[in-house]
């Protein structure tokens, strides 16, 4: 019931960092957080970033996921319920408190000095609480807690110092949550859920468009911002979502460029030899066909040409859906990820909860 009250309180967030990939990794651990912390969790829209546009967009959170599954696991609630039904009644606009680690600085020069979280300075801040009419009156820094609720009995600090009967609401300025998932949150993943509407556009696109038979879904992240960001490699232990091939200790590795940003060459070496171990281990399934998921270059020709004599084709979507592409690799017989991507990581989550084999470019390395 959307409009019964949770005495044990809620929390709240934006998800203001990073894109899709980076949000999912959040919503694991924000999840745990407030599983952890007995609170019910406001379903956060997605914050997105379209092109030409100053302000974010914020995309309700059953678009492309289901609520219910989520209730096998914890408390959960849309923001837009709990702002219609619940806020109403138990969180009046002059208690309105955000919650951030320590003090943040203001972008704008004519603000009070007095410390604050300014919780809606700049984009995506101010545009997603603007989405429910939500302002903040005051600010609370919740330091030296965290949100390691793993370690250290921090739950049981969070509770007693931010008892419900006091704080009913605790709205956090960004994720209460680290990037990448911890690794005790990726298995989390198994009750986020496809919206129906997600699910039927896959299910008919797989349909419609790949051959009958097995398909191998690929992700190549290659636009120019992923380019630049490979430029970091050289420095750098672990880069975005690499403990996922690496171990979160480097205990399978360390970082190397080919990991980031593979060659044509070396996709199309590595597609071949699944091809045919495939064909190999599993003769009466053979691979028909590659899914290319990119966020620029889908290589379509290279690999059509590439494969013509194995009788492979290569397919993409008509029209840029990163949602449906992930639904899309998330169903393939087989899946090779980019490990530094978190985009590559919610597909890699994703398979593992569903038992379903997914490989790395360049890993191991040769
Ligand atoms: O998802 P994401 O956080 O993954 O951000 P990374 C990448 C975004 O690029 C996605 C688009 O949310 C999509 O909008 N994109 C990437 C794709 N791959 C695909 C694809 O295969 N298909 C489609 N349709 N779209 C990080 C960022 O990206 O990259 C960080 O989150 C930072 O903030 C860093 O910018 C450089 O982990 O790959």
């Amino acid at each position: 019931n959307a409009s019964e009250i949770d005495v044990n309180g809620y929390l709240a967030y934006c998800p203001c960092m990073g894109r899709f990939g980076n949000q999912a990794d959040h919503f694991l651990g924000a999840l745990a957080f407030s599983k952890a912390l007995n609170r019910t969790l406001i379903l956060p829209p997605w914050v997105e970033y379209r092109k030409g546009e100053i302000r974010s967009t914020q995309v309700p959170f059953d678009t492309y996921f289901q609520v219910e599954p989520l209730q096998e696991f914890h408390r959960v609630i849309l923001m837009a319920d709990f702002m219609m039904h619940i806020a109403p009644k138990i969180w009046p606009e002059n208690k309105r408190i955000s919650f951030c680690y320590m003090e943040r600085k203001t972008l704008s020069p004519n603000k009070s000095p007095k410390p604050d979280c300014h919780a809606k300075d700049g984009n995506p801040f101010g545009p997603f609480w603007d989405t429910y009419n939500i302002s903040f009156v005051d600010s609370v820094f919740y330091s030296p807690l965290n949100f390691d609720i793993h370690h250290r009995a921090m739950a049981t600090k969070w509770q007693e110092k931010y008892p419900p009967t006091e704080w009913p609401v605790i709205p956090f300025t960004g994720a209460p949550a680290s990037f990448p998932v911890q690794a005790e949150n990726r298995d989390l993943h198994r009750y986020l859920r496809w919206s129906n509407i997600y699910e039927d556009m896959m299910r008919t696109f797989i349909k419609n468009n790949l051959p009958r038979g097995a398909f191998i879904g690929i992700h190549l992240r290659n636009g120019i911002d992923w380019v630049r960001a490979c430029e970091h490699v050289r420095d750098s232990q672990q880069l975005f979502a690499s403990p996922q091939c690496l171990g979160y200790n480097n205990e399978r590795g360390s970082l190397y460029f080919d990991l980031c940003l593979p060659s044509k060459e070396l996709i199309i070496r590595q597609i071949k030899r699944l091809i045919k171990s495939v064909k190999q281990s599993n003769p009466t399934n053979e691979i028909r066909s590659i899914f290319v998921a990119a966020d620029a270059n889908h290589m379509i020709t290279e690999l059509n040409t590439a494969l013509s004599r194995m009788n492979v084709t290569a397919h993409k979507l008509y029209n840029d859906d990163p949602h449906l592409d992930l639904a899309i690799l998330g169903m393939a017989n087989h899946f090779i990820g980019n490990c530094v991507s978190s985009f590559s990581a919610f597909v890699k989550r994703e398979r593992d909860v569903k038992g379903l084999p997914s490989y790395f470019w360049a890993y191991p390395k040769e």
